[in-house]
């Protein structure tokens, strides 16, 4: 593990007298745990607000509950995932991966450490351990960190004060198919003045089969430990120090690796202070520091056959190191207008080391390479203005110093042979500005109409500059920033017999960051397939539409509807791994302590595709069909605390894979008979789940 400066900065930041975490001025009050539900969800809740959809990952929902972040995500409208194996796949917000869609944990970034994305920041989440989870689409706020050009998703824990000593928490056991358990613990006990919260996960799957019976190579056991140590001496004050350790592997079906280890190692502080004085209502602190360590290899989870060309496994071990700060302040500016002033900060460097022969030469003898260090730093300020009790006006700015360094003396082209690299000690330092401006006006009681800009520019990420080539050469360091701008329009309706939101969009995107593969380049006397980063002009649009009601106080009806559309406006194609329309209705019967209910979700084909063209994550195969899944619920309380939910996911256990999903890879052992990786199916879960408190 390596230590660094930060320790001394993250004193620095202690020390001073103001700064914080999670400073969203109109997020919602943590409210206290009620008993839970019987009612599983079935498709996310409405829009809480214009763009931001807040849910409670503890919430029992369908399909079976979340082993990590994306496959959460998953449920709401507008959202997909591209599936790699059983664990860790990416998610997509209107068809845009990677670091388009900022994920914040408890206000952390958390980068990953595998330069071939087997760790998105949602690999590193076990939704249960949360207790908010709060989505913004588009590029409609500034406080959450740089090029959220899709949207903001932020994973949180809310610790709220004792009144009176006390304890609380949840316990939950959940069993499936497929070998699937997951064993829950979250604890959290103290007084007024301080608390102390322990939670631990874990979840473990063997090998799923699809809806043929074919079994994927994609068993996971996966686990994490955290704690916090919070002061509280009064309402409106709060300290807290909190850790986390996870690790885990993870089986791919859609590469020659797996992931052997995913160990994260973390520290984070943040402090609150609210009501100081009429003018300032919030001051917040946050510093962190993520540790990031990596292994994939060719032996440990699947079989190795030694030939002339391999004698020993493979073993590719990167890691990252990502530290980080914010402050915030909460300014009362006028009678209800509330301006968020802040600064926030992050660093992160990249290193891996390799071997070709584990049994021969072991990776822990071979020498770490620092292979990319990017910096930002970022002042922002978001107003939010009420012109009446009707009216709202938001507007938020924010700039980002970026710096970026190439370290790298040499480029691998292929597993074998590596070239110079032609950006080596390169560095770029640039100012990338972003903000938004939206109308809010409720037209008439509960309903509201919203209109907004929004415009994000997005550094080139650490997969991008550094994971491909260029075009031209080995190094794709140079390539430019993405700028987004995007219209945002929509409609939502909270009370009344009908419960509905419409949300469209429309965006350009000004040097669109396109991951091309199989891009042929000459090499040698012959040529050889690279992968290229390279700036396109994109256009997309689309939304999505929900709608919720109850009819005669017991049956629950939910429809929801999602579609986007993207051009790749330079090479005259469609703008690739985007999504189909995908419509969801859920039918549930709810008595008092318990229900039922039925979801199906429909998916069209998609025939709008560009072949080796996509993102960091995965790119076009080619065209998919549509098809229809159809799963049942139930949930039961048995008595005060206790639920008792199951779920039969892909009741006909249909054979299908979603259409951005990644490509199947020869597995020893594993046939391959479809073109994408299937998802699982029929799928059987029961979990049972316990709140207790005093
Ligand atoms: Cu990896």
């Amino acid at each position: 593990m390596r230590v660094s400066p930060f320790c001394i900065r993250l004193s620095l930041v202690c020390a001073l007298p103001v700064l914080i975490a999670q400073a969203d001025e109109r997020a919602p009050k943590p409210t206290p745990k009620p008993e839970p539900s019987a009612v599983v969800e079935v498709t996310a809740p409405l829009p809480t607000e214009p763009l931001v959809t807040v849910m409670d990952p503890k919430a029992p929902r369908q399909p079976l509950p979340a082993q990590d972040g994306a496959e959460y995500l998953k449920g709401i409208p507008g959202f997909s995932v591209i599936r790699k194996g059983g664990t860790d796949g990416d998610p997509v917000l209107r068809g845009m991966a990677g670091s388009r869609l900022t994920i914040l944990l408890d206000g952390e970034q958390l980068l990953g450490g595998c330069g071939m994305r087997m760790d998105p920041p949602t690999a590193y989440v076990f939704p249960e351990s949360y207790d908010r989870i709060t989505v913004v689409k588009g590029p409609q706020t500034v406080l959450h960190g740089p090029g959220n050009s899709a949207g903001t998703v932020r994973f949180e824990r809310t610790n709220e004060r004792f009144q009176q000593p006390g304890f609380r928490g949840v316990a939950s056991l959940m069993g499936g198919s497929f070998g699937r358990n997951d064993e829950v613990l979250d604890a959290t006990g103290g007084t007024s003045a301080f608390y102390v919260r322990g939670i631990g996960t874990r979840s473990h799957s063997d090998d799923y089969e699809d809806g043929k019976g074919t079994r994927i190579h994609s068993r996971y056991t996966r686990w994490s430990a955290n704690a916090a140590l919070g002061w509280t001496p009064s309402d409106d004050t709060r300290l807290e120090l909190s850790g986390t350790r996870s690790n885990g592997e993870a089986a791919y079906a859609d590469r020659t690796m797996d992931g052997a280890r995913f160990l994260r190692e973390n520290v984070g502080f943040r402090g609150e202070w609210r009501r100081l004085t009429d003018r300032i209502e919030k001051v917040e602190v946050q510093a962190y520091r993520n540790y990031v360590d990596h292994v994939m290899d060719n032996y440990s989870l699947r079989t190795f056959t030694p030939s002339m060309m391999a004698p020993g496994p493979m073993v590719n071990a990167p890691d990252r190191l990502t530290r980080g700060g914010r402050v915030a302040l909460g300014l009362r500016v006028a009678e209800a207008t509330k301006l968020t002033l802040g600064l926030d900060t992050q660093a992160n460097d990249h290193t891996i080391r390799k071997t070709g022969n584990e049994w021969a030469l072991p990776v822990e003898n071979m020498v770490r390479m620092d292979d990319g260090r990017f910096k930002n730093s970022a002042v922002f300020g978001e107003l939010d203005h009420p012109f009446s009790g009707k009216d709202h006006l938001l507007l938020g700015v924010r700039a980002d110093r970026w710096h970026a360094a190439d370290p790298r003396a040499t480029v691998a082209i292929t597993m074998m042979a590596s070239v110079p690299n032609p950006t080596l000690n390169h560095e770029r330092n640039e100012t990338l500005t972003s903000g938004f401006f939206r109308y809010e006006r409720e037209v008439f009681a509960g309903a509201t109409f919203y209109a907004g800009v929004g415009h994000a520019e997005r550094f080139p990420d650490y997969w991008e500059a550094i994971s491909k080539e260029s075009l031209t050469t080995a190094s794709a360091f140079d390539t430019r920033a993405e700028r987004t701008t995007q219209l945002d329009l929509g409609w939502m309706k909270q009370t009344g017999a009908i419960q509905a939101s419409v949300s469209f969009f429309y965006s350009k995107v000004k040097d669109f960051i396109l991951i091309q593969s199989n891009v042929s380049k000459a090499s040698g006397m012959g040529t050889r397939l690279a992968t290229v980063s390279r700036n396109v002009d994109a256009t997309t649009w689309g939304g999505e539409v929900g709608v919720g009601t109850k009819v005669a106080g017991f049956l629950k009806v939910d429809a929801s509807l999602a579609y986007t559309r993207g051009e790749n406006d330079t090479d005259a194609k469609a703008l690739a791994q985007i999504p189909p329309l995908e419509a969801r209705l859920g039918l549930g019967y709810e008595a008092e302590a318990w229900s039922t209910g039925l979801l199906v979700r429909g998916v069209q084909r998609q025939d709008r595709f560009a072949v080796n063209q996509g993102n960091i994550v995965g790119q076009d195969l080619g065209a998919t069909g549509g098809f229809a899944i159809v799963s049942l619920n139930a949930g039961w309380k048995p008595a005060k605390g206790w639920l008792l939910t199951a779920g039969v996911d892909n009741l006909f256990s249909r054979t299908y894979a979603e259409h951005i999903s990644r490509s199947t890879s020869m597995i020893p052992g594993y046939l391959v008979q479809a073109v994408r990786v299937n998802e699982p199916g029929r799928t059987l879960w029961l979990k049972a789940s316990l709140a207790f408190g005093r």
